[in-house]
């Protein structure tokens, strides 16, 4: 067997997202033998240096950083990560991008749509291989959809109908963590959770168009957060301080292909946990898709014979399913994890091969450009156009 590429990954951020893209380096050659590289947990980054340096060893990577600067000019590092609130990617990917490495961006891109052309040119202008990590593309479930729509077996596409429901913040004292400010996360459920939805959209039936939305704010106080934990909470204090980001983001929008779209995200709604649902409408069927339930994906054909018409659900399971040849046998169901692990197979080994990949910064911009168009509507109140 031909010896694997190595490529050092310099990760920075070492809380939620950063877990979930140490745990995907770490499985990638376990579960995908045809990978032709093996990634190498090289260096943990973060302020923080005795909270980096816990979380390095828990991780298992060789050693840390705590200035981003310094680990952009590193000649062993051939990949940086970035794993950090909103506020900080454009500095960092400009810093990686001029250090000549690879990069991948959490979603969104940036907080910004100027921050995200900032990003797209320094990329362009080091030409080095970059994504954004939308890793909801690599549910088995969801690329089974891909396939689905592109092969026509749903017809001619009218409707996609989305909504990312969530229910974390309901209690109105549940502290000021950094996704509630606007000035580290950019936003709130519009580029947190809505931000997948369009992704997913894009993927799945190409650009929108226009754009009509609102953004909502219902808990505009909250209590200022004493101690963070390494979930999306933490302890609250006994000072109160402004949210400053949205609760709920809605929109309407046309594609240029012809269909029409809603779009619902929001934090606010009670007994929703990670609620990433889209069904899709068409001139031959329907397919449904909820994260919640993510190995599966509910499929209606319009040409069934009338007493059998009925949405089936399609365990997406069985080796013939994308991805999960590469997991267990039928009906061993994979989760959230995997979904990094998917992704970062199916980008490493782009970049090592020279192929371009999806999604990349590119398209972490048109994301950007439908948020940015949403949050205009929502203020001038009119239709926007992309
Ligand atoms: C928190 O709202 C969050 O973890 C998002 O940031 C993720 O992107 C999404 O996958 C689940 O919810």
């Amino acid at each position: 067997m031909a010896a694997k590429k190595k490529i050092n990954i310099g990760l920075v951020g070492y809380q939620f997202m950063g877990k979930a893209h140490s745990n995907a380096y770490r499985q990638v050659a376990k579960f995908f033998p045809d990978t032709e590289v093996e990634p190498v947990l090289k260096v943990l980054c973060g302020r923080d240096e005795s909270k980096v340096r816990s979380a390095a060893e828990r991780f298992g990577f060789e050693s840390i950083e705590t200035d981003y600067r310094k680990l952009c000019e590193r000649d062993d590092i051939d990949l940086i990560d970035i794993a950090t609130p909103g506020n900080t990617h454009v500095e960092i990917a400009i810093a990686a991008a001029n250090g000549g490495k690879m990069i991948i961006c959490e979603k969104p891109l940036a907080n910004t749509l100027a921050e995200a052309e900032q990003m797209v040119a320094a990329v362009k202008a080091n030409n080095v291989p970059n994504a954004v990590c939308f890793n909801y593309r690599r549910i088995p479930a969801v690329a089974l959809a891909k396939k689905l729509i592109e092969e026509g077996v749903l017809g001619h596409i009218y409707h996609f109908r989305g909504v990312y429901l969530q229910d974390w913040i309901v209690d109105p004292n549940f502290p000021l963590v950094w996704r509630l400010l606007g000035d580290i996360a950019g936003s709130g459920s519009h580029g947190d959770l809505n931000a997948h939805l369009i992704d997913d959209a894009y993927y799945l039936l190409g650009p929108i168009t226009e754009v009509s939305g609102m953004l909502d704010t219902f808990i505009k106080q909250r209590p200022l957060l004493a101690e963070s934990d390494d979930r999306l909470g933490g302890k609250a204090s006994d000072k109160m301080g402004d949210v400053t980001v949205d609760d709920s983001s809605i929109f309407m929008a046309r594609f240029a292909n012809g269909a029409v779209g809603t779009f619902e995200a929001t934090r606010m709604a009670a007994g929703r946990k990670n609620h990433s649902k889209f069904e899709i409408n068409g001139s031959k069927g329907s397919i449904v898709f909820n994260m919640e339930r993510m190995n599966e994906l509910e499929y209606y054909n319009h040409d069934d014979p009338a007493e059998l018409k009925g949405f089936r659900v399609v365990q997406t399971t069985d080796g013939v399913h994308p991805y999960t040849g590469n997991y267990w046998p039928v009906g061993h169901i994979i989760g959230y994890e995997h979904t990094f692990i998917n992704f970062m197979h199916d980008v490493l080994n782009d970049f090592a091969a020279g192929r371009p990949t999806h999604p990349n910064f590119e398209d972490g911009l048109y994301v950007q450009k439908v948020l940015d168009a949403v949050d205009r509507s929502s203020r001038t109140r009119a239709w926007q156009t992309i």
